[in-house]
């Protein structure tokens, strides 16, 4: 084992199988498939976090960024409806519970009490078999108004296929019209498990990988930059999770455009999957949610920044991963209901000053950010 390797980092592994990872870590040395396999397969969770930590500081010392940001969701009506069986929030247009903003409505949601100024709008849907690409450009243009110096993250790699297909143009087309509406960023959404066999099993019928990785290509091309998600703890195996990773380092490796990668925690509440897999009521791990975060960071060596979920993974467990490897948190949210109706027991949202403190309890120094990452003030 390396000399230096017991100074360096705060727990040596315990798992002898980590030890070779840990060693290329060190040395700053890509890891491979295997050794991403390897890492999902220890259980020296206290060591592989080690490591993360030791890697996040390199890059971004005792910095953590946060923002205050509002989440939107303008329609629940989706397509797909049937085939996500992972999903709660979609609903058939007629179904109860179904619902689709006006305009009006949209922006009324945006003007929602706030303790902070919001500095970034993240908005995500369902696929509607109606609404066109001209609400996207109003509802965008309308917040950037209402809104000056606002940004605007919205509409995943499948709501932008989608729209494509509705409007019978090119992928290109609909973001260079969403960029001119104001668009600042894509959100990292829709990605779920990049495995052909777990896409047919739980997201049958909605954007394979390639396609997946082409919106962000296409997008990264004119100049948007992007999110990147794993949806995990359902059915994947730990070699579908590494493949997914190894596909998102590629694209990064191509084009540099992905600003966070996000795991995203399955919740199996009020959904097909869940019921299958029996598994109703009992939510991801913190060992799960813990591994992910740190293994993202570790295998993810040329994307700057990872971000936990606190809607997801509970602000308590998003607090201890800033000593895994995680750098972002999520922000104020103000309203959630994507993951809320999967059974998620966090709050809807939280206050600015409580971000700060969680962060600031940790020992690490927040860092307020904008869409783009850049730095507005530091504590
Ligand atoms: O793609 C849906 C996930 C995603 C469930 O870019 C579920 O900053 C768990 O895009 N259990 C959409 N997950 C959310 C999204 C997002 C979220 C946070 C941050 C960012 C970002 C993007 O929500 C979907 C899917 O993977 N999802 N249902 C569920 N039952
Ligand atoms: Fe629709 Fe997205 Fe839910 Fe799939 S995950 S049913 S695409 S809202």
């Amino acid at each position: 084992m390396n000399p230096a390797f017991a100074q360096e980092l705060a727990v040596a592994p315990t798992d002898p199988a980590l030890v070779p990872v840990a060693e290329k870590v060190l040395a700053g040395e890509r890891l491979n498939r295997q050794d991403g396999i390897t890492l999902f397969e220890s259980k020296d969770l206290l060591a592989i976090g080690a490591l993360a930590d030791l890697v996040n500081r390199q890059r971004n010392g005792d910095r953590v960024f946060i923002v205050a940001n509002q989440h939107i969701n303008p329609t629940n009506v989706c397509i797909l409806r049937a085939t996500c069986v992972f999903c709660s929030y979609a609903r058939r247009p007629k179904e109860e519970g179904a619902y689709t903003m006006s305009l009006e409505e949209a922006f009324a949601e945006a003007e929602l009490p706030k303790d902070s100024p919001v500095r970034e709008f993240h908005i995500v849907g369902g696929l509607h078999p109606k609404l066109r690409l001209s609400y996207y450009e109003e509802l965008i243009r309308g917040l950037k108004e209402r809104h000056p110096g606002v940004q605007i993250k919205a509409l995943t790699a499948v709501e932008i296929a989608h729209l494509a297909r509705i409007e019978k143009t090119g992928i290109d087309e609909v973001l260079e019209r969403l960029k001119a509406a104001g668009l600042d960023t894509l959100p990292g959404g829709g990605a779920e498990v990049f495995s052909a066999a777990v896409r047919a099993t739980i997201a049958d019928r909605k954007l394979v990988a390639d396609e997946w990785i082409d919106v962000h290509r296409r997008a990264h091309r004119l100049g948007i930059r992007s999110n990147c998600t794993m949806l995990y703890g359902h059915v994947e195996t730990y070699a579908d999770r590494i493949d997914h990773l190894l596909m998102l380092r590629e694209l990064q490796d191509e084009t540099g455009g992905f600003l966070t990668y996000i795991p995203l925690a399955y919740h199996p509440d009020n959904n097909e999957l869940g019921v299958r897999l029996g598994r109703t009521g009992t939510a991801t791990t913190g060992f799960d949610d813990l591994k992910n975060l740190a293994v993202g960071r570790l295998f993810l060596d040329n994307i700057a920044h990872i971000k936990t979920h606190w809607i997801m993974n509970t602000p308590k467990v998003s607090q201890i991963a800033l000593h895994f490897g995680v750098d972002d948190l999520e922000g104020t949210v103000v309203r959630e209901r994507v993951y809320h109706e999967a059974g998620a027991e966090t709050p809807q949202r939280l206050r600015f000053a409580e971000i700060v403190r969680i962060v600031k309890d940790a020992g690490r120094r927040p860092v307020e950010r904008d869409a783009h990452y850049r730095e507005l003030r530091e504590w």
